[in-house]
């Protein structure tokens, strides 16, 4: 993020708004390198945050209308978007408009005081590609109040909120990961995050160094997850704690799958469902160990291991998502996985920074063939977390 893209995001929100922002702020998109579907289980995650960010010029207001713009949006119109507080429903909008609005709905039902706003925002986090754009527009939002309102929200918390807001205002039954990584991520390091007791810790990663890279490689296959199928995937995995007794499939430890598996007895759908959870926790404690051990290379193969449970036994990979991973690994990747919630997005892919053009080469080659829109693909650098800017 540079001085001079604030500097513009500036310029515009005063040439929109008659006067200067009070500050400038930036939240990150992510990738996750491990660990999915486990964050509404209790489970780990291990994201990091992109170099791509949703940046906000914010200033306060004080009669309780939020005023909202993205350079982002074609309206046709280019218009700000004005909500009366009365008008802060959830469930009421759904558009765009919803993640930062909802933000403030969540402030204030847990008792912050947001007398308004004027807003305006602009994002380089590619949009519907699973790299959490969304997340990125509401935890900027949630900073830039907070900082400017005094709210003395800390990091975790903020993304709490930022998730009540996807929960209950937009009406996406997500997890914490995408919020907290945007949140709490900082520059060179992955997170590991428990999100049973949200505990973290900041493990480096930094591939550049050991001559490899993560490659992300959007497939440009929009996904959405108000839609319904993560809602039942996240029903099914409540239903197999129910089943097992436990509280969250966290519980289910990796060497007792096989007694809970027997105890599901007929019911495929979630055996399978716990079968992805519980190995996926596992995997990402296999992946801490790895990298701590120095041992990066040897993370590879669990990526690819991930996939596979991903598309066969949570079902939530797809044709695009599937032709990444093998011609990668036809091509010399590592390893590889989709990343995020599924159903389209994108896919991480771990390379010798050597093989890195073949193995972009092999995937466009293959998209071509298979006559996919061409993916987009770009080099993941670990990034720093949400911050003001000016
Ligand atoms: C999406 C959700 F927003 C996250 O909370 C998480 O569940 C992810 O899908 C799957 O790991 O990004």
């Amino acid at each position: 993020m540079s001085e001079a893209h604030a500097a513009a995001v500036a310029e515009r929100f005063t040439a929109l708004y008659g006067a200067g922002p009070e500050g400038v702020w930036a939240a990150p998109g992510r990738v996750n390198l491990i660990g999915e579907h486990t964050d509404y289980n209790g489970g780990f995650v291990m994201p990091f945050a992109l170099p791509h960010t949703a940046v906000a010029a914010v200033s306060r207001r004080t009669d309780g209308v939020l005023r909202l713009h993205s350079a982002d949006i074609d309206d046709g119109e280019g218009g700000v978007v004005e909500i009366a507080p009365d008008a802060l429903v959830p469930g009421s909008d759904k558009n765009w408009t919803a993640y930062p609005a909802g933000v403030v709905w969540a402030l204030r039902e847990a008792g912050h005081t947001v007398p308004g706003a004027d807003v305006h925002l602009a994002s380089t986090v590619p949009t519907g590609a699973g790299l959490s754009s969304s997340a990125a527009l509401e935890v900027v939002v949630a900073l830039a109040l907070n900082d400017l309102y005094g709210l003395g929200i800390e990091r975790g918390a903020l993304a709490r909120l930022c998730q009540r807001a996807e929960n209950a205002y937009v009406g996406a039954p997500t997890g914490i990961m995408d919020q907290t990584a945007s949140a709490c991520c900082e520059d060179g390091h992955a997170l590991f995050l428990d999100t049973r007791d949200f505990s973290q810790r900041q493990i480096p990663f930094d591939l550049a160094a050991g001559g490899m890279r993560l490659l992300v490689v959007d497939t440009r296959v929009k996904h959405a997850h108000s839609g319904g199928e993560y809602g039942k995937r996240r029903a099914g995995c409540e239903r197999g704690a129910e089943l097992l007794g436990v509280t969250a499939l966290r519980d289910v430890a990796h060497d007792a799958l096989d007694a809970a598996l027997e105890r599901l007895g007929d019911e495929e759908e979630v055996r399978r469902l716990v079968r992805h959870v519980v190995t996926e926790d596992h995997r990402v404690e296999r992946t801490v160990a790895l990298l701590e051990a120095g041992e990066t290379r040897a993370i590879g193969p669990v990526l690819t291991e991930g996939h596979a449970s991903l598309r066969d036994d949570f079902r939530v990979s797809c044709p695009e998502l599937d032709l990444v991973v093998e011609s990668a690994l036809a091509a010399g990747a590592l390893g590889a996985r989709m990343t995020g919630g599924g159903f389209g997005g994108s896919v991480v892919v771990l390379v010798e920074s050597a093989d890195a053009d073949e193995v972009t080469a092999a995937v466009e080659k293959a998209f071509a063939a298979a006559r996919y829109t061409a993916p987009r693909v770009f080099t993941a650098v670990p990034s720093p977390g949400a911050r003001r800017l000016v």
